[in-house]
């Protein structure tokens, strides 16, 4: 596959947050990097993505970035050459100058869009169906998912190695959690904690802090900090600050590049992260989590929590499984959480080991950049 020399071009409106660019992104560099494939990503947005990776300059139209071709996405489109392979990421909308350019192309480029990440059964059955057609060009559904007949998860080549080999090596560990500043009390769990506002969140650092073992929590900044620092009794949080609250010491770190985060989550006996991207990477670092997902209208996000659940808690007892249900659904629920905590701490071996178990047979699965590439592929 490496010797294709096709183009491709993949579209990116950064709709809130950062899941849009972070997938958009680590998706483009896997393309060049795995599969030397010429690509372009389009971006409405430089703002969200130099959080991510600050060497981007937000004020230039077009820039190389580690092998991809970033070109910020322009309110007025000229004419730009369509591609061999055109991704529309989470279904967002292309120009109309550009659709008219790809289906003035001798051969119709094949597009996709990429839509977002549900465990749901029907997903299996839509993936890779064709969905609109503009003019001669078909535009095709593909659907990343954890079940076999999905286009999979986006998991670079190696990546559970460097994780497996990263784990074992405790020098390297302290190493990382140094250069961001963190010096973890001798005994202490680590948590990450990535998630939206929560209302949830003081019943669990209640019982936290009160633990007889301490904790070291890790908080980059970000959209939970206000119910940290109200927790807390501060006014604000910023970088680098530190509070102690009995067993619980609170640390706010900085937004990091997306491998630091990675390492992160690698180094943290429980990560809580959110969204679409963070929630595939703390399943490659195999270790227990919690998601706190996307809230989308008429409540249909619990639909995808469910079917998620569902999957994931496959191999636990019926105990454990209870646990991590209520203690995921009560989280993105902004219930209380505190009590759950507790419960599935009495099943911890088990839920380590389902998270390994869970991270190794998804490892099994064609990857999802590996697998766009199939598709294409498959359809020329
Ligand atoms: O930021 P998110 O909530 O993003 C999204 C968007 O809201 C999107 O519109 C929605 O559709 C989707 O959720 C479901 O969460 P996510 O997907 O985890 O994206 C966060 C990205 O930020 C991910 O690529 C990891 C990255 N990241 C860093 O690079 N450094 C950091 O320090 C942290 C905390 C995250």
């Amino acid at each position: 596959m490496s010797d294709l020399k096709t183009r491709w071009d993949i579209f990116c409106t950064v709709v809130d947050n950062y899941g849009d660019i972070g997938v958009t992104w680590r998706l483009a560099r896997q393309l060049v990097a795995e599969h030397s494939l010429t690509v372009r990503l389009w971006v409405d947005d430089l703002r969200a993505f130099e959080r991510m990776c600050p060497e981007i300059n937000i004020h230039v139209a077009q820039q190389w970035q580690e092998g991809v071709e970033v070109c910020h996405w322009p309110s007025e489109w000229t004419q730009a050459q369509a591609a061999d392979v055109v991704i529309a990421a989470f279904a967002c909308q292309l120009p109309p100058a550009y659709m008219d350019a790809m289906a003035e192309r001798q051969q119709p480029p094949l597009w996709m869009n990429l839509d977002y990440l549900s465990a749901e059964d029907w997903v299996v059955g839509c993936h890779g169906l064709p969905s609109v057609k503009y003019k001669s060009v078909q535009k095709f559904f593909f659907f990343p998912g954890f079940q076999p007949g999905t286009g999979g998860l986006l998991r670079e080549r190696g990546l559970l190695e460097r994780r497996r080999q990263f784990q074992q090596d405790a020098a390297a560990q302290r190493q990382f959690l140094d250069s961001l500043g963190i010096v973890r009390a001798p005994g202490a769990q680590l948590i990450s904690l990535f998630a939206y506002e929560n209302t949830g969140l003081a019943s669990w650092l209640d019982v936290l802090a009160a633990d007889d073992e301490p904790t070291h929590l890790l908080v980059p900044e970000g959209r939970i900090l206000g119910d940290v620092a109200h927790w807390l009794g501060v006014d604000s949080l910023a970088v680098g600050d530190l509070n102690v609250r009995q067993a619980l010491t609170v640390q706010v770190l900085p937004f990091v590049r997306q491998d630091q985060y990675d390492h992160l989550l690698w180094c943290c006996d429980f990560n809580a992260v959110r969204g679409e991207d963070s929630f595939v990477r703390a399943q490659w670092a195999g270790r227990p989590m919690l998601w706190h997902i996307y809230q989308q209208d008429e409540d249909i996000h619990l639909d995808k929590l469910d079917a998620f659940l569902a999957l994931y808690t496959k191999g636990l007892s019926p105990a454990a499984a209870e646990a991590m249900n209520g203690l995921w659904r009560a989280w993105s629920a902004g219930q209380p959480i505190g009590d759950h905590w507790l419960n599935a701490r009495k099943h911890w071996p088990e839920l380590q080991k389902n998270a390994e178990v869970w991270c190794l047979e998804q490892g099994l699965q064609a990857d999802l950049a590996a697998a766009l590439v199939r598709f294409y592929l498959n359809w020329i």
